[in-house]
């Protein structure tokens, strides 16, 4: 008896296994879309990490600025010494720019935008922020309480507002008898205030606005 046997065994793959072997349209499509999620995400993150250091940078620079003008005037006589002084600039000393002022009362009411340096050239890089300076007499007994005559106290209040509204302000007292309000005993040339500002690459907001008030004191008569 012939007894014939073949092997029909035919080897296939299963379907899953061939689909796996490429990229369904459902598989790219949801590869896209998480792509894009995480695009969205990441643009985001950087987005708010850029409003975060403006912000930082706003806040940072208003007191700068503040404290930058509030040293130029704290150098300036407490009245001044001509034979006419009045609140606020004398003859001849208003004007656009700051060189002329020389009394701390000069500066009620002086304001700018776009901001200036004190020879009045602009500040660059600061569009849309705002300067400001309130002077006032105050009672010496209670320096929250303003006065409507001379004191020999004066409140300085210098507001600076960013491009947002966003305000700093820095307040100081100036008496009528500081360093400043002594004649020297001779004809001097000194430093007595410097105002700074310094710039280490492109970025407008990494820029360091400061004023000194250097401590050499002014040469004064003697016995005074
Ligand atoms: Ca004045
Ligand atoms: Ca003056």
């Amino acid at each position: 008896m012939f007894r014939r046997e073949c092997d029909l065994r035919v080897s296939r793959t299963p379907r899953a296994d061939r689909r796996r072997g490429g990229i369904s349209l459902v598989e790219a499509v949801l590869s896209t879309l998480i792509v894009s999620v995480m695009v969205v995400a990441a643009l985001q993150s950087l987005g708010s990490a850029a409003t975060a250091d403006r912000i930082h940078a706003a806040r940072r620079i208003g007191p700068a600025l503040a404290s930058q003008l509030m040293s130029e005037i704290l150098v300036t006589a407490y009245e001044d010494d001509g034979d006419s002084p009045v609140f606020g600039p004398e003859n001849g000393e208003g004007g656009s720019h700051r060189t002329k002022l020389d009394d701390v009362d000069d500066y009620d009411g002086w304001s700018s935008s776009p901001l200036q340096n004190k020879d009045g050239s602009a500040i660059s890089g600061l569009s849309g922020w705002t300067r400001a300076v309130s002077v006032q007499w105050v009672d010496p007994n209670n320096v929250s309480t303003v006065v409507a005559a001379e004191s020999g106290l004066k409140r300085i209040i210098v507001t600076v507002t960013d491009p947002q509204g966003r305000q700093t302000a820095a307040t100081c007292l100036r008496g009528a008898s500081s360093a400043y309000d002594y004649e020297p005993s001779s004809s001097t040339t000194y430093v007595n205030w410097v105002g700074v500002t310094l710039q280490i690459g492109p970025d407008d907001n990494a820029r360091i606005y400061s004023g000194v008030n250097p401590l050499n004191g002014i040469p004064t008569p003697e016995g005074q």
